[in-house]
């Protein structure tokens, strides 16, 4: 399916007639969820002057909390009640329903549902579904829909569309990075925003903890089927030792993914709850069709999975699994 011009009119339609809108991002946020939803939060309260409230399952990365309106996010916990009745939610950057985490309880209770995303798994599951696989990111969707509507930016809204445009094409360097996506960020450049700049906070800053922890990991990686396989992993220990968080293990299996004779790699995170996140990336091998098998999806060269198993019987697992298929590709 692709960006359908009826659905972006019905979406107007929709929110010309609404009053209360909830915005949803999905778990573990990053800059794409978390840019497209900031832009839209904005649309929504400057151009068509709507009551609109931003919703966050887990914590913002504290790398993310330079763009504007970063302290409008709720964040949803197991106590959060609602009392507000919304008439319509959207999500972004949220490929299945499973993906919103502790928000899903909110966001089934309203009625009409609006699903902008770019992720080729996504299940259509908004009566309005404005989904483009061919787009670099959520925020380049957003980026279509104003364009489409001759919705007039701000320099706000440019900052948080260029951030989720660039951390998704991993600062135009994915294969989602073609002549549209420069294009569009080269007009967002127009409303004074800096690459530089936002480079700067999105790629090249790092807590002390967050470095120490990725070397840790580096340092402790191992290599299979000649390095073909390569995978890292994360226990609740190594977290604590550096007085770290889940999301500092950010990026760490993208630096695994540099080794030249890396295919595949992994970093397996263990949870509170004796279950395993696994994030995968790869240079040509379909790491979405892969994760699908356990229940995951994402992307064709990153994608990511959770095991309902402890961390040492989930990398067996995935591993005896992914050591099958890659010996015989
Ligand atoms: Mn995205």
């Amino acid at each position: 399916m692709n960006f359908n011009l009826e659905q972006v009119q019905k979406f107007d339609k929709i929110i010309k007639e609404s009053n209360n809108i909830a915005i949803f991002t999905h778990i573990s946020p990053d800059g794409d969820t978390i840019g497209s939803s900031l832009a839209l939060y904005m649309i929504i309260k400057e151009y068509y002057k709507k009551n609109v409230t931003l919703f966050v399952p887990d914590k913002i990365p504290k790398v993310y909390e330079f763009l504007p309106c970063v302290d409008c996010f709720n964040k949803i916990d197991n106590e959060t009640s609602i009392n507000k009745n919304f008439d319509v939610v959207i999500s972004l950057d949220v490929a299945t329903v499973e993906r919103m985490g502790k928000g899903y309880f909110i966001f089934k209770k309203i009625p009409l549902k609006i699903n902008i995303d770019h992720h080729k798994s996504n299940g259509c599951y908004g009566q309005i579904n404005i989904v483009n696989p061919d787009a670099s990111s959520a925020s380049e969707v957003v980026y279509d829909i104003l364009s489409y509507l001759q919705i007039k930016l701000t320099k706000d809204i440019a900052a948080c569309l260029y951030t989720g445009i660039l951390t998704d094409t991993g600062g135009f360097r994915y294969d989602n990075t073609n002549q549209n996506v420069l294009k569009k960020a080269s007009a967002l450049l127009d409303y004074g925003i800096s690459h530089s700049d936002l480079c700067q906070k999105c790629f090249m800053t790092k807590e002390k903890k967050a470095l120490l922890l990725t070397a840790n990991a580096i340092l402790n990686a191992k290599f299979l089927l000649r390095d073909k396989i390569v995978y890292a992993s994360i226990t609740l220990n190594d977290l604590k030792k550096y007085n770290a968080k889940s999301e500092h293990t950010d990026r760490i299996v993208e630096t695994l993914r540099q080794i030249e004779a890396c295919e595949v790699a992994l970093l397996f995170k263990e949870n509170i709850n004796h279950t395993t996140k696994v994030s995968l990336r790869s240079k040509t091998f379909d790491v979405a069709n892969f994760a699908s098998h356990f229940g995951g999806g994402g992307h064709k060269f990153a994608a990511g999975l959770v095991i309902q198993k402890p961390i040492n019987i989930a990398i067996d697992l995935v591993l005896g699994e992914l050591s099958r298929v890659i010996k015989n590709d």
